[in-house]
Formats: C-alpha cells, structure tokens, sequence
C-alpha cells in the first residue's frame, strides 16, 4: 500500500519568524551572509564559499555572462544554463572568467562609412550612446573614432550622414595603452573630464572601454566573488546525457562550479554522472545535485558523492510540473525535512553537504524563512530574470515595463534533457510556462534591498550569521486570516499596488 504523509505539505508563506532577543550587538551592519557553496569536513573550511546566499537559476532567461558578472560583484555565484550547445556555454564562461572588473569590452560597435541611421538603431538596440568606430565595425577592430550622444543632433542631421562625419577621430581622443592600470585609467578620467576612456594595444586596436560609472561601482563592491587570480567565480549547468563532452569544454573555459540541472535527481543518471566526475576527476572538480525534495534523495545524492544538493520539485515561478504530473512538495516542508537529513548525515559522516533551496521565493522575507528552516544558500529565478542584467528583452506591456520570463520545461526553451528519463531525446510535453516578470532595474540595487531586509530580520531573531539564524530561529505555521492580517488592511489605500518588494 502507498505510504501516506500525515501533514500536508507547506510553502513559505505559511509560516512566519517569531522574535529573539537582540542584543546591543545584534546591529545589520554585523550580519555576515556568508555560506558553504561546497561540502567539506568537520573542521575544515569548504573550498568554495560565498559572500551572499544567492545562486541564480540555470535557466535561458536568467543566466548568461552578464548576470554571471554582476551577480559575483554582489558575491552570489551565476550557474550559467546548460540548453545550448557546448561551444556557447563554454564561451559564456570564458566570457565572465575573462572579464576584468572596470575594463568593459565595446558591446556597441560601428564603422566609419555606417550611417546616423545605422548608429540609432544600434542605440534602439543596444540602450547607450556611447559607441567605438573601428575599421571594420568589430569589438577589437582598429579604433579610428568615438560617437557619444553630443556628436549628433538627430532633428538637424539627415539620417544618411556618415558616421566620419561627425565621430570624434582617434586623434583628438584621450586613450590609454594596454597594460595601464584601473587606479591609472581613473586618474585619466579625472583629469580629462572623461566619461569613457578607451584602452588600445600596440597595433592600435580597441580592447577595453573603462567607465567613469564603472570605476565608482567597483569601489562599491566590498562582497565581490573573485578566485586565487581576482577572475569572477562563475559556475555552469550540465545534463545527464552530453557531460563526457560537456564537463571537459566548461572545465577547460574557467567554470568553477558545476550543477546538474534536472528537474528529479533521485535517480540513476546522476549517480553515473557523479561517479564518471570523481573517477575522472576525484574531488578536484566541484559538482552539485538535485533536485530531491525528502530526505531520501538527500542521502542518496549525497552518497553519491554531490558536493551541494538543491532541493525543489513544482514550486518554481514558471513551473507546471505538479499540474501536468502530479509530482512535487511544498518549498518548505521539502527545505525542513531535507536539512534534517542533512544534519543528520554531518553528525553520522562528519561530512556537511550545503543544501540550496530552489525555486517559489516570491517575497525577499521568503528567502530569510528558507535560511531559518535550514537552506545554506537559494537558487534564484524570477527573482533575477526581472533585473537589467538577465539575457531577455525588455519591452513595454499595458504602459509597464516588463522583462521575459520562461521555463526550461516550457516549448520555447525546450530543455528536454533536464526532464529526461532516458527514451528518446524530445521535449513531449511542456514544464513549464512563457511568461513576462515587472522590470526591477539593476541587479545590484535590487539584490541590495533584498540582504538589507535579510539582514534586519537576522538581527531581530538575535542573530548574526546564517548558521546563528537556523540554531536560534522560532518558526509559527501561521493561519489563513493571519496571512490577511500581515498585508496592508482595513485602511483606503492612497497607492493601489504596495509592492513589499520595492
Ligand atoms: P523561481 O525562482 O522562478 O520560482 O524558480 C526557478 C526554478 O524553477 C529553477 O531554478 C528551476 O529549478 C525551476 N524551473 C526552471 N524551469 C522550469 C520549468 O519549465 C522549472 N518547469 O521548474
């Protein structure tokens, strides 16, 4: 006969964090967010840690190089999504490894013989007006000009008027060899009142642009993820059907971290791939798990040899899983119950397997409830996939500004192999949904808001730390009326739309 569970299974929003003392101490200026990415032996220190407990998701619309790069100058680490080919995943990895904080590579390039017309389409496109004119229109072509917003005037000029026209030449520009030093570039800048400093090499081609912008934010990033060589940590999906091939190239591009990205893990095809990984690579290469919402699986995947497991199954934003099949837990029995099991686990092996809580936060409290009730760190999806930095479109809906949002399970990504069960290789139903998220602007104003409130709810429980939250943390399931007692009610709201996450 099935084994039926007595209690049914809860999400976040049914619970609430019950007061602690707080001491004079208890201040969020004192709050340290950092966590184990990587297991690790008792007494010993994890070989991968973060600054912030937030991980983005392995998904198209989420995870590309440039999320990956603000989400590590904020200290969080980008899993960069594995449904695309090889070659492109690893280029996106490389991308982030290669980046050098301060020096930006021209993202917006033209020749010298392109047009007005052609310049304001590549403004449409690609948001700023500062643009390169190289020789041959390429990122790293021969630089022979600057076009800034001040050298047009698009209701004077004809739009057929060539861009040598008006263009800054390179001989009336300020430009640094490479080699030159950020600290050196900001001091150009200053001096030259400059907004954009480029950086050219011996033949003259174009490498960087430093940022007057850029430069300040970097001061401003005290929590950056960098690696032994001051690169970007960065971390990479793989599936349970290409990884001979997959793992080698994104190893080989700079990933840090790897993570099987599938939507059940309890099975024998990630335990293969963790075993093909420690016997090609014993403990060197990094690799997560999941997802698994008992714990159960947890032990599984952990004996596996996983150095993080996620759990998760149907809560995610974008996600039909548990109307299309049935199958699934709530957030937040699954997180409880798999963190004792991981507990249990660390007392019996003295091994501590970090676990990461994926999918359904909503609200920024949601992401402090998930650390209370046990998560090391959070995988994040629509949370993310709403900033400027996500890899999609950013249109205009009903007079809002709105990013797109979709599913791996969904017919747009396809990703079949995170829902494969072996068969043939085809997505035959959908997942997931295709969808539109508010704009929330950058990532780093955005994810700071976010760790001010986490860190304020820490203190009230009279906490400092993560693993000060989950010891000291009095959790209360709460009722359905007390949910309405928690919002704005029984008053005329003068702002119809209060948005918490504001
Ligand atoms: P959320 O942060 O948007 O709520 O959830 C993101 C998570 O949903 C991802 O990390 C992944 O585990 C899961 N996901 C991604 N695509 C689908 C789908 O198409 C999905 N069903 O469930």
């Amino acid at each position: 006969m099935a084994f039926f569970y007595e209690e049914p299974s809860k999400t976040f929003s049914e619970y609430l964090l019950i007061p602690g003392f707080s001491d004079g101490n208890c201040v969020p200026e004192k709050v340290d967010l950092s966590t184990p990415l990587v297991k690790y032996k008792k007494g010993e220190e994890a070989a991968l840690r973060m600054n912030i407990p937030m991980v983005s998701a392995i998904m198209q619309s989420v995870s590309g190089d440039k999320l990956a790069i603000a989400l590590a100058k904020e200290g969080g680490v980008s899993f960069i999504y594995g449904s695309q080919s090889i070659e492109s995943e690893a280029a996106m990895v490389a991308k982030v490894k290669a980046y050098k904080a301060g020096f930006v590579p021209s993202d917006a390039n033209l020749r010298p013989d392109n047009t007005l017309g052609d310049l304001l389409k590549l403004k449409a496109a690609c948001g700023h007006s500062t643009m390169a004119v190289t020789e041959d229109g390429t990122l790293n072509g021969k630089m022979v000009g600057l076009v800034t917003s001040r050298d047009y005037r698009v209701s004077r000029m004809d739009k057929a008027t060539k861009v040598s026209e008006f263009m800054t030449p390179i001989e009336k520009l300020v430009t640094v060899p490479e080699g030159t030093s950020l600290h050196d570039c900001n001091d150009v800048l200053w001096e030259h009142k400059l907004n954009a400093l480029p950086v050219i090499d011996k033949e003259g081609k174009l490498k960087y642009f430093v940022f007057r912008k850029d430069y300040e934010s970097h001061k401003d990033n005290p929590l950056e993820l960098l690696d032994d060589d001051k690169r970007y940590i960065v971390g990479a999906g793989i599936n349970t059907r290409d990884y001979e091939e997959r793992i080698p190239a994104l190893l080989a591009a700079g990933a840090d971290v790897l993570c099987i990205d599938s939507s059940e893990g309890f099975t024998q095809w990630q335990k293969n791939v963790l075993a093909w990984v420690r016997e090609k690579y014993g403990d060197t290469v990094k690799i997560g798990a999941g997802n698994v919402v008992d714990g159960e699986g947890f032990r599984f995947l952990a004996d596996c040899g996983a150095d993080f497991i996620k759990v998760g199954i149907g809560g995610g934003s974008i996600c039909i899983t548990r109307e299309t099949k049935g199958i699934g837990r709530g957030q937040a029995t699954a997180v409880i119950e798999v963190a004792k099991a991981r507990d249990e686990y660390y007392k019996e092996t003295g091994v501590y397997v970090p676990i990461c809580s994926d999918g359904g936060i909503v609200h920024d409290y949601h992401m402090t409830l998930a650390l209370a009730m046990g998560a090391d760190f959070l995988m994040l999806g629509r949370y993310f996939s709403r900033f400027d930095e996500s890899p999609t479109a950013k249109l205009l809906v009903n007079g809002n500004y709105v990013k797109e949002y979709w599913g791996e399970g969904s017919n747009r990504a396809r990703n079949w192999q995170r829902y494969d069960l072996g068969g043939e290789a085809t997505l035959k139903f959908e997942e997931g949904v295709d969808s539109y998220v508010p704009y929330a602007g950058s990532l780093s104003d955005g994810v700071r808001m976010t760790l001010a409130k986490i860190r304020s709810t820490i203190c009230n429980v009279g906490a400092l730390s993560i693993p000060e939250l989950q010891d000291k943390a009095k959790l209360t399931p709460v009722s359905a009326t007390s949910i309405v007692e928690g919002g704005a009610h029984d008053v005329i709201l003068k702002d119809s739309t209060p948005n918490i996450n504001r």
